[in-house]
């Protein structure tokens, strides 16, 4: 049986966009932190790294759809945090967010990741941004060096 499965090395000429939804800063610096550890430990580039900051999660899917179209990227990795609160806007904003990313991911033919956290509260939010639960930043990114490794696999 011939297996396909990417392999997590970068060759350090691979441009990556990290896209970050700036609300809840103090989650989201953290998981961006982790997306860009992820990315130089695995053999990336730095100067190859591109940060686009948009105001929240909702705006990722534009920002991610620009990003796509300037044919600049190689992959993108994704990061937000939507933290329920006492409205139904939680909702709103984590089902367009992530309906968003798939959406334009799947039509771009490149590596597309989502590390939005959608969590019931901070604490929740704080344990997957680089403590407890690990940082879902760092799993975004090496999502698509995994990916982009697998596409290569694949003949792309
Ligand atoms: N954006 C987030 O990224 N996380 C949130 O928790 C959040 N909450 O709770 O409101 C949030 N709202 C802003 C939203 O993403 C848009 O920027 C705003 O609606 C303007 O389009």
């Amino acid at each position: 049986m011939n297996i396909l499965e990417g392999k997590l090395n970068l060759k350090g000429n691979e441009k990556v966009a990290i896209i970050n939804g700036r609300f809840n800063h103090i989650i989201t610096d953290r998981l961006v932190e982790g997306a860009k550890d992820a990315f130089i430990r695995h053999g990336g580039d730095e100067s190859n790294l591109d940060l686009i900051l948009v105001p929240g999660a909702f705006e990722i899917p534009f920002a991610l759809t620009k990003a796509v179209e300037s044919k600049k990227y190689d992959a993108i990795c994704c990061v937000g945090a939507v933290i329920r609160g006492a409205t139904p806007h939680f909702d709103y904003i984590s089902a367009e967010s992530t309906k968003g990313i798939a959406t334009v991911g799947m039509k771009s033919g490149i590596p597309v990741s989502n590390g939005v956290l959608t969590t019931d509260t901070i604490e929740q939010a704080i344990e997957r941004a680089g403590s407890k639960a690990g940082n879902k930043g760092a799993e975004a990114m090496v999502t698509i060096i995994e990916m982009l490794d697998l596409y290569k696999e694949m003949g792309k």
